[in-house]
């Protein structure tokens, strides 16, 4: 029957439906993961926060690049998305120098084949952005690239198209996040190609579960920078001495309520838009 919905697969925090040949449809819940681990508590709104940050940035980059988006639905959780055949890379533009891109660069100076400016502090912002793309885990952790990997993965021609775009889409996001008081510090995209072999941004953009935000006003460089929306969560789980392993803690009602106001916050600064407005009709965030 046309209703007749697939599961297609699950991510730590979000699921993917098939609609039909052609359209797939993403739904994000409300689950939280830190360290690695998915929560046992919920915190509300944060599927519909990040459905809402994704599509307003394909909506604002679709003239850079094509996006997978078709619509959102009515819960705001819920993306209908052009079905692609996805690269097996996931494109990483850095800025600043954090995560994985400062342990590489602090073992060999580089990162992802990139050689860097000796004495970099961690954090710091890096003398112009960096494509540094990583093969996809099916479990476990991602791995960093460089060009001769991810060109042997996709094709020459592909990497440059992906490379030049990545870099022109972090651009784009990272000058306009600047101008609200908000450091885009890095950002993974995924692309997908359609039936007549054009690539396509796909998946999510743009979002805190996969960029790392952080508040410009609060920018040491020299350390770990504070998360803008999982930090309240991440000092409850350190306070609690938890080993990082599963079943990760409960979070008590303040941790959840700061975390849901932080992430609110996030889509207010970054769309312009009242949340309460996204709830009432998701298509605003389309502009
Ligand atoms: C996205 C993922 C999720 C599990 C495949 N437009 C697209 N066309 C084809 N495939 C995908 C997309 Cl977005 C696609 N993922 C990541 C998302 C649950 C895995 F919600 N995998």
């Amino acid at each position: 029957m046309s209703d007749t919905v697939m599961h297609l697969g699950s991510g730590k925090v979000r699921e993917l439906y098939a609609l039909d040949d052609e359209r797939l449809l993403l739904v994000a819940s409300d689950r939280i993961s830190t360290f690695d681990v998915v929560l046992p508590t919920e915190i509300p709104d944060k599927g519909r926060v990040l459905t809402g940050l994704s599509a307003f940035w394909f909506a604002q980059t679709g003239a850079l690049v094509p996006n997978h988006l078709l619509a959102l639905r009515e819960d705001g959780r819920s993306t209908e998305c052009r079905r692609l055949e996805m690269l097996p890379i996931e494109c990483v533009v850095r800025g600043y120098l954090a995560g994985s891109g400062w342990k590489d660069y602090l073992a060999t100076g580089e990162v992802c084949g990139h050689r860097l400016p000796i004495g970099l502090l961690e954090s710091q912002q890096l003398p112009e952005p960096i494509f540094t793309p990583a093969t996809k885990a099916q479990t476990g952790h991602d791995e960093n690239i460089d060009r001769a990997a991810g060109a042997a993965l996709v094709g020459e021609g592909r990497y440059d198209e992906v490379e030049r775009l990545s870099l022109e889409l972090y651009r784009s996001v990272s000058e306009r996040a600047a101008k609200l008081g908000i450091i885009l510090a890095d950002t993974k995209l995924e692309f997908g190609v359609d039936a007549e072999g054009r690539l396509v941004l796909a998946d999510e953009a743009f979002t805190p579960d996969s960029s790392r935000f952080w508040p410009a006003d609060e920018f040491r460089p020299g350390g770990p920078q504070p998360s803008f929306d999982k930090q309240f969560v991440r000092d409850y789980c350190e306070s609690l001495g938890w080993d990082k392993t599963y079943p990760g803690p409960e979070l008590p009602a303040d941790v959840v309520d700061g975390t849901r106001t932080r992430y609110i916050d996030a889509f207010e600064r970054l769309t312009g838009t009242e949340f309460g407005r996204y709830l009432a009709d998701p298509g605003v965030a389309l502009g």
